[in-house]
């Protein structure tokens, strides 16, 4: 037994928070690590206690062994989960960490060091007898000997970095004149990124399918599998849908693999969670690629099928107990299927997006399940992997699992950075896709050429965003010229703007929406070509009921300064930016031009004529509503154009009782 009881997770984001719910739930005591740009976040708040280990720089934090070693016996930990990523396969932290005395979560530095080499893994592989793509693997790095060894295999090969992984210094050659010059670069690449410029070679494999296989060892000589994911969507190396089961899985084609992946397991004497990954031809051939010896992003699909929590198992495998269960006890049931929800624009070559996180709303349902680590009114930094979630949908079989993503990624809403939503959604109801036939070219044949742009809004969408900015303006309006939050107020009566907004919607020329109030949180709005009547039914805390040329729909909307509206409807996400606004303030209904009755009342007095300058704070108008008097001041100075009560009126809310215009230079920013 090697006895731990608290345990220090050197990680960050969702992967932190997951770690540190099972060692909670299994009764250890935790301890969260943070860089300064961290503070604030979830992982942070959920551990026992967080140790801060320095600037946001992954260098002077998650990545420094030294201050995450210090962090630990600051705080008495007995025990350090790495998460993935960061620290989670370097040989040397794991071995640091024994030699201080404490318990890494997953396997030995000897086992991460042997996998962390392609040549040496492939050459051990090959020994315990598990299928490899055939390739030269050998210490001889000349050219020589490439050139002579890719005759031998036959052309296209796969030039790839020994050092390397994520698809870094890895060159396809087609023709044998290619191959020294793809040689050279290829060296210099790997030198570069990984310190090392060794090289090996494989035959190319074509159009194959990604398919790793979830494997655990223990001390006491147990390797079990627990089944495949199939992570053949990836876009520059990078996953973006796992699934489990593979699609094109059959029982005899699971057992081949697992028992290889086990081999390969066991003929390391592997302990703790581990990934062997292969591809997978179309002739159901399959070839070991590499081993990754930590718990992976996507581990939350194998949890899903097996019912497992692979990080009670690491913990208990950790401590050196045996695993508790034998490979019969693994049952696969029904079908998981997760993406990772980015903050990136697809529009935009997949730029990572960064910035305050105004509203995060993950959805919630039968089997849904998300992983995150992100707090609303958090900011994505740009110092790290802008992930914002992963989100995973199970269902009984691959086509309800797959729904029920969609509706899941549907129901989310992110308003602040660009995500990849859309782009997720789109993945998903392809056709190939839904038809389980993606291989690791999907993305590059399906969504390659031009890049990914999302529909545009439609007129409808529009409209009903010009309707929440003319709310959100005459709201605003109400909350400058009384003290009362709006929602306490009466606004059942008709008010007498039309109000005009005016969108680029990706048509040849901005649209204009004209939007007039009918009374009773009914309105029209004009665009070129039609009109829509909307009625917003219910709106509570930015989620509203509405009801658009009658067909009821649930959105959620923001406003975001004068100009901006976040809103999402019909499962889309949009930012509508109101042309007139941004230009000038040519509409002035939130900018203090129109004064409005910002309830039902008795005009008690009138302090202003037409012609009158005032100043800003002085009192215009007070009025007497639910037996109290309201003082209704300007929210900034200007000219008076038009008074249209008189004293003794009764108002209805929302009329339009004084205009005025700028004077001066005070511009439409106040
Ligand atoms: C290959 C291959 C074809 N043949 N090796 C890409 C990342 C690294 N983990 C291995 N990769 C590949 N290795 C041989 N011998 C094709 C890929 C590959 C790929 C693999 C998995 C998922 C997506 C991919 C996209 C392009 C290439």
């Amino acid at each position: 037994m090697r006895n731990f009881s608290k345990i220090l997770v050197a990680n960050r984001g969702e992967i932190a928070v997951r770690v540190i719910r099972t060692a909670r739930a299994l009764g250890y005591r935790t301890v969260a690590v943070y860089s300064e740009a961290d503070g604030g976040a979830p992982h942070v708040a959920l551990a026992d206690e967080a140790v801060l280990i320095g600037p946001a720089p992954v260098a002077s934090s998650y990545l420094d062994a030294e201050r995450l070693l210090k962090a630990a016996a600051a705080t008495g930990a007995d025990a350090v989960h790495p998460g993935y990523g960061f620290l989670s396969e370097n040989a040397a932290f794991a071995r640091a960490c024994a030699e201080a005395g404490l318990v890494f979560i997953g396997p030995s530095a000897d086992a991460i060091h042997l996998m962390g080499n392609k040549a040496e893994a492939k050459r051990r592989m090959i020994a315990a007898g598990v299928p490899c793509v055939p390739g030269y693997e050998g210490r001889d790095q000349s050219d020589a000997t490439f050139v002579a060894a890719a005759d031998g295999i036959g052309y296209p090969v796969m030039v790839k970095a020994a050092a390397g992984g994520g698809g870094r210094g890895m060159r396809l050659v087609e023709r044998k004149d290619q191959l020294v010059a793809a040689l050279a670069s290829a060296r210099s690449e790997a030198l570069n990124a990984f310190g090392s410029d060794e090289l090996i070679l494989e035959k190319a494999v074509q159009q194959p399918r990604h398919v790793e296989i979830q494997v655990f060892g223990d001390s006491h000589g147990h390797v079990i599998h627990l089944g495949e994911r199939d992570c053949s969507v990836q876009r520059r190396h990078q996953k973006v849908v796992e699934e489990a089961p593979c699609p094109v899985m059959t029982p005899g084609l699971r057992d081949m693999m697992g028992r290889a992946a086990v081999e390969a397991a066991r003929s390391i004497k592997y302990e703790g969670a581990g990934t062997v990954e292969f591809l997978l031809d179309r002739d159901g051939e399959f070839y070991f690629l590499e081993m990754n010896t930590r718990l992976q992003v996507e581990h939350p699909v194998t949890e899903l099928v097996t019912g497992l929590d692979l990080v009670a198992l690491q913990l208990r495998v950790a401590r050196g107990e045996a695993l508790p269960l034998t490979q019969d006890d693994v049952t696969l049931e029904g079908h998981a299927i997760e993406v990772r929800l980015y903050a990136e624009d697809p529009s935009n070559n997949f730029l990572p997006a960064s910035g305050r996180v105004d509203v995060w709303r993950p959805a919630s349902g039968d089997g849904i399940r998300i992983d995150h680590g992100l707090r609303e009114g958090q900011e994505i930094s740009p110092f790290y992997d802008p992930m914002i979630a992963k989100i995973i949908a199970w269902g009984s079989d691959r086509d309800e699992a797959r729904r029920r993503l969609i509706r899941a990624l549907e129901e989310t809403t992110v308003f602040g950075p660009v995500t990849n939503k859309d782009f997720l959604v789109a993945i998903l109801a392809q056709e190939r896709f839904a038809a389980g036939e993606a291989t690791t070219a999907f993305l590059a044949e399906n969504f390659g050429e031009t890049g990914f742009e999302a529909a545009r809004p439609t007129r409808a969408q529009a409209a009903l965003a010009s309707v929440l900015q003319y709310r959100a303006a005459r709201d605003e309006a109400a909350v400058r010229a009384v003290a009362l939050t709006p929602r306490l107020k009466d606004w059942a009566s008709a008010g007498r703007l039309a109000s005009r907004f005016s969108y680029a919607l990706g048509e040849e020329a901005p649209v204009e929406f004209r939007v007039s109030a009918l009374g009773g949180e009914r309105y029209k709005v004009e665009e070129r070509d039609s009109t829509h009547n909307v009625e917003v039914l219910h709106d509570e805390a930015g989620v509203a009921r509405v009801l658009i040329d009658n067909v009821q729909k649930t959105l959620r909307h923001l406003a975001s300064g004068e100009a901006k509206l976040h809103l999402a409807v019909d499962g889309r996400s949009f930012v509508f930016d109101n042309l007139l606004k941004r230009a000038k303030g040519a509409d002035e209904t939130a900018s203090g031009g129109h004064i409005l009755a910002p309830m039902h009342g008795k005009i008690l007095r009138l302090n202003v004529a037409v012609g009158d300058e005032v100043a800003e704070g002085q009192s215009l108008v007070v009025l007497e509503a639910m037996k109290m008097e309201h003082e209704i001041n300007a929210t900034r100075s200007g000219k008076v154009t038009a008074v249209n009560v008189a004293l003794g009126d009764q108002v209805p809310a929302n009329t339009l009782m004084i205009e005025m215009e700028q004077t001066g230079s005070g511009a439409s920013e106040a």
